[in-house]
């Protein structure tokens, strides 16, 4: 954290998020009318869900572990599709916030029956050990809402070729990913006029002054929205708008902020068709099946662990 406030220019790593206000601000953003994403791949479920699930299990029974599950909300569509074939689904939830998973897991067993969840309080993105399968069992791994996005492509890469290690021949992994589009719906998207995004951006500050004792003002500093063309992403950045120093009471440690002075918060990457099927290909993946919304706006991909030999 003090790295990236001492580089130029600043940041900040983006899972300073999700505390409990970033999380519940979060699950806010995915209902506003401009942010587009989870109804877009919710729909993609809705219309396709038999079909995704019948090409993960190849005939045999599935498994699902979902990664970063959260609230799990869309993958109830999934789960109801493989209950249609199977009877009983073990469905495997890794998180770091376990609040969440104890919620998710009580209503999602409550609400399906026949479904029986596993929670697994683990950062996947430092290396995670998954059980083996039962035999006759496939693994359908669901890595959706677009979280690859939030990582830069050598991380991403990382992440997918750490889930393929997971794997048997067969199993799967369901990649949920944005795709890029018209600017303005992008801008939109991550600067909603209700101000949803701009109070989850600015809650790292928050958080920042309630863990370490710092003294941000978040009304000295301005939510910024920005489309980078080149690399194919929107970021998001916290303007200072004023000349100011903030102190970190826990660090006996001090930065200044020149007025327009910004910090980089997020990236959130937006592909185009074809980037994930090569993204699958490269970490392991054969890409068996791609879906997505009339718009073109989000897609879905089902890589199937190959051959590793
Ligand atoms: C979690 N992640 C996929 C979101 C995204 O769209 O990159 C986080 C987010 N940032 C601003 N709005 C939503």
């Amino acid at each position: 954290m003090r790295t990236g406030l001492c580089s130029q220019p600043k940041t900040l790593p983006p899972w300073l998020f999700y505390d409990e206000a970033g999380s519940q601000l979060f699950e806010q953003i995915t209902e506003l009318p401009e942010y587009y994403l989870t109804r877009t791949e919710r729909a993609i479920f809705e219309r396709h869900a038999a079909a995704i699930v019948e090409h993960a299990a190849g005939g045999r029974r599935l498994r699902f572990t979902e990664l970063g599950a959260g609230s799990a909300e869309k993958t109830r569509v999934l789960m109801k599709a493989a209950l249609a074939r199977q009877s009983g689904l073990i469905f495997e939830a890794v998180d770091v916030s376990p609040t969440a998973l104890l919620v998710a897991q009580a209503r999602i067993e409550r609400e399906i029956p026949g479904v029986k969840v596993d929670l697994l309080d683990m950062d996947y993105t430092n290396g995670f050990k998954l059980c083996a399968c039962d035999p006759g069992e496939r693994r359908l791994v669901l890595y959706i809402g677009s979280s690859i996005g939030n990582f830069e492509p050598d991380e991403a890469a990382r992440i997918l070729r750490k889930v393929r290690t997971q794997l048997n021949e067969g199993d799967s992994l369901l990649l949920g990913a944005d795709l890029v589009k018209d600017e303005e719906l992008l801008l939109d998207a991550y600067d909603d006029a209700a101000g949803v995004t701009a109070a989850f951006n600015k809650n790292m500050l928050v958080r920042l002054n309630r863990d370490l004792g710092a003294d941000f003002d978040p009304a000295l500093f301005d939510h910024r929205a920005v489309w980078n063309e080149t690399m194919s992403r929107m970021e998001m950045h916290l303007e200072s708008l004023a000349d100011q120093r903030v102190r970190f009471a826990a660090l006996d440690w001090e930065v200044e902020f020149g007025e327009g002075e910004t910090i980089h918060t997020e990236n959130s990457y937006k592909y185009r068709p074809g980037d994930i099927e090569a993204m699958l290909k490269a970490a392991g993946f054969e890409s068996a099946a791609t879906w997505t919304d009339e718009r073109g706006w989000f897609e879905v991909v089902l890589g199937k662990a190959a051959n590793s030999k």
